[in-house]
């Protein structure tokens, strides 16, 4: 397999892009091509050699835009480089060619930088670009891509808006085989049968971000069964963010529970039905958030808000990075109508799927945040808020579809609702 890539540059210091005149090229043996001026700078790799360059200049501090255009489908396994790193640590990059060593965690922006790209195969380890660290990724089938934009800047680089690829931002963590990766890593399928559900979870932990995920869940009796879908972090006082999806008999209605908890407290459910049919097709469930808001939606339509309430001494899901789980369970101790109607085997085994899985979010890693570049914080969803339109929509879906809220259970609470529900 040949994999080529081409990257035209506007490495902008004071010149225009000129290859020859900006970068050198380090190793690959002619796989490295400078073209005529107008034309790119093209890379190749087979299966003796990848390739390097690196920039003449050092640069300490910058705004440094790179297009490049990554090798095409099937590049399984390959990687594709391009980061900023001090001069003498660069002879790493010789090692990775082979066996990669341990990943880069961060950079240094105190230490002068060099622009420096390379494509390799991975041979042992899979490799995953996570800004400018490099992770190794333990039991996917594939390796992941840097995906670039063009004329990004580093500093949006940062951000990672990745198209839905299953293998790359998910490991299935049990079920043994009930879980199921499909169609090149575009569906992932959940089951459950008498013996065992399944379960998946992100690779990424992030702080902050705007989650999709379509969902089409169980279809016909699904009674007892729940999908779980959900944001978490680890320990004791974790935070989490919950969508699940309680089944029912068929042609009855699916019960969204929803649920925030920050420093290991909960019990804030609020239950909707939905208005449509859960099961006939996929459906996109989001959930926005941010400093100020959680914002959980349906197609697009927002059916619970979460506000940061701090001020009135609530604390706020904000310093603990979560992952993403699912999971297809049996509950019928308790799920359906209290758990007065049992699971059904005989329907077994029952399946829920995911698709067009998108998260515009901070990725957590090594202790830092992807976001902390202070670019990313001008991305609309850091402070997004409901405008005039959606607090109607949402008025309405808590109007007609909400079953259930912990704000309204006076008897619950008999000492008084809690604090953020007094909240406007
Ligand atoms: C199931 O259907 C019944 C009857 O419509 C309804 O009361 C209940 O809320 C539904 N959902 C669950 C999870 O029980
Ligand atoms: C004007 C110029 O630089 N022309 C070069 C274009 O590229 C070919 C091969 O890539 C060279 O042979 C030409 O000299």
């Amino acid at each position: 397999m040949i994999s080529v890539i081409v990257l035209s540059s506007v490495l902008a210091v004071v010149s225009a892009s000129n290859f020859n005149q900006d970068f050198t090229i380090t190793w690959g043996d002619g796989r490295v091509k400078i073209l005529n001026n107008s034309q790119p700078l093209t890379l190749s790799l087979d299966k003796t050699s990848g390739f390097g360059f690196q920039s003449n200049n050092e640069y300490l501090f910058g705004k440094i835009d790179m297009k490049l255009k990554l090798a095409p489908r099937n590049s399984a396994s390959t990687v594709t480089a391009y980061y900023m790193e001090h001069p003498l640590e660069s002879s790493r990059m010789q090692s990775r060619c082979s066996v990669p060593k341990e990943p880069t965690h961060e950079i240094i922006l105190k230490k002068k930088q060099r622009a420096v790209a390379a494509m390799w195969l991975t041979h042992f380890h899979l490799w995953r670009c996570r800004g400018f660290a490099w992770v190794r990724v333990i039991d996917s089938s594939l390796a992941g891509e840097c995906i670039y934009t063009d004329g990004a800047s580093l500093s949006t680089l940062f951000i990672v808006v990745s198209a839905s690829n299953f293998y790359q931002d998910f490991d299935i963590t049990w079920g043994d085989g009930r879980a199921k990766i499909l169609n090149n890593g575009e569906l992932l399928t959940l089951s459950l049968d008498k013996p065992s559900g399944s379960g998946f979870q992100s690779k990424n932990e992030y702080l902050f971000g705007k989650i999709d995920m379509q969902l089409k869940l169980v279809a016909g009796n699904s009674a007892g069964t729940v999908t779980a879908y959900y944001l978490s972090s680890q320990g004791s006082t974790h935070d989490e963010i919950d969508f699940e999806f309680l089944g029912n008999l068929s042609g009855d209605p699916y019960i969204l529970h929803t649920n925030v908890f920050s420093q290991g407290k909960g019990n804030r459910e609020q239950q909707f039905y939905l208005w449509f049919d859960p099961t006939a097709d996929f459906h996109t469930y989001s959930v926005l958030w941010n400093p100020q808001r959680i914002i959980f939606s349906v197609d697009g339509t927002p059916i619970r808000e979460f506000k940061n309430a701090e001020s009135v001494g609530v604390p706020y899901p904000k310093n603990q990075p979560m992952r993403i789980y699912s999971s297809l369970w049996n509950a019928d101790d308790w799920a359906t109508r209290g758990g007065l109607v049992k699971t059904d085997w005989t329907q077994a085994p029952f399946t829920a799927s995911y698709r067009n899985f998108n998260a515009n979010a901070c990725i957590w890693f090594s202790g830092s945040s992807s976001c902390s570049s202070s670019s990313s914080n001008s991305n609309a969803w850091f402070s997004e808020q409901l405008d005039s339109t959606n607090q109607e929509r949402l008025k309405w879906v808590q109007k007609n579809y909400m079953i259930y809220n912990y704000c309204s259970d006076v008897k619950r609470f008999p000492q008084g609702l809690p604090p953020e529900c007094n909240m406007s």
